[in-house]
């Protein structure tokens, strides 16, 4: 596949999107969304990809946001458009079948950091930086910030992070639960890969219904999330890997799991 704005890698069961406009800090254009849009479409298909990692190229930025420039004069309809890409963006990376990892290499800001947060897993490097800094440009979140924020730092972080668009480092990024880990710039990308790798040996049945587990169970009633817990346990019980892990333990060795 040909990309202009994107570098995508398939190897060892983990498929790479990399955004790649470090002059414009990797900020989100219509035609970055597309490619990675296309990135993404391919990673359904292929049954050897079990991990995603999204990140962006060079030392600066994961993305700092939606492309700004792009956004003067812009009336009602392309207003839409760009919303609606956004979105489509985000839900992609939501509804995917396969864990998502958001390698955060610098600047995560405005729709970068809404993006990353429609990701299962963020990684961020000790050098980065995070915010939801629409306000500053006299906008507000337009791709779920306000929602998906809320939903990992609760309401009141939320409002003081939106209301004042200020960045936080890495650390305080931790601490507020909107990454799972901050690791040392030297040591960033393997890091990330070795995460990546680790959940690529996972077995990829499992993986898809606990994440479809606990998108859908953070939206409904903890009675009807057990039910569907249920439902899923007994999709996951009945797999071919199930067995293949229960021999492993029992052979004491590393599990060879298959998606089936
Ligand atoms: N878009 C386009 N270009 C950007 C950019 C962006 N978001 N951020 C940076 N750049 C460009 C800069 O213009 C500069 O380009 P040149 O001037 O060299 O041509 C280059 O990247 C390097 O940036 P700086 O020179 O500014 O680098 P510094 O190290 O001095 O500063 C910075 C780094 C991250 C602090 C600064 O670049 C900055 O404040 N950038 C803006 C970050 C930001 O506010 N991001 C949020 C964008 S708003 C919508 C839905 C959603 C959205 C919009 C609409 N609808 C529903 C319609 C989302 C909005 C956003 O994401």
């Amino acid at each position: 596949m040909e990309f202009k704005f994107i570098i995508y890698e398939k190897s060892e069961g983990v498929a790479t999107i990399t955004l790649n406009r470090p002059e414009a800090l990797n900020a989100f254009s219509k035609e970055v969304i597309e490619e990675v849009l296309q990135a993404v479409e391919d990673v359904k298909k292929d049954e050897n990809v079990r991990v995603v990692v999204l990140t962006g190229a060079g030392e600066k930025a994961f993305s700092a946001g939606a492309d700004i420039k792009a956004m003067k004069g812009m009336n009602a309809l392309k207003a839409r458009e760009l919303s609606l890409m956004g979105e489509k963006l985000c839900v992609a990376f939501e509804n995917l079948e396969k864990p998502v990892i958001a390698a955060i290499n610098g600047y995560a800001l405005g729709g970068g950091l809404e993006v990353a947060m429609a990701c299962d897993l963020r990684i961020a490097s000790e050098n980065a930086r995070m915010g939801q800094t629409e306000i500053n440009i006299g906008l507000i979140p337009g791709w779920g910030g306000t929602q998906r924020l809320t939903r990992l730092v609760g309401v009141g972080k939320a409002k003081e992070l939106v209301y004042t668009g200020k960045m936080i480092d890495a650390k305080t990024a931790e601490q507020l639960g909107i990454v799972n880990m901050v690791v040392p710039a030297d040591k960033f990308r393997e890091t990330v890969r070795q995460f990546a790798l680790e959940l690529a040996s996972k077995a990829p049945v499992a993986l898809k219904v606990a994440k479809a587990l606990i998108n859908k169970g953070s939206e409904i009633s903890l009675d009807a999330a057990l039910a569907l817990e249920r439902e899923g346990f007994g999709v996951v019980a009945s797999t071919e890997d199930l067995q293949e892990g229960v021999s492993a333990f029992a052979e004491k060795r590393k599990p060879a799991f298959k998606g089936k």
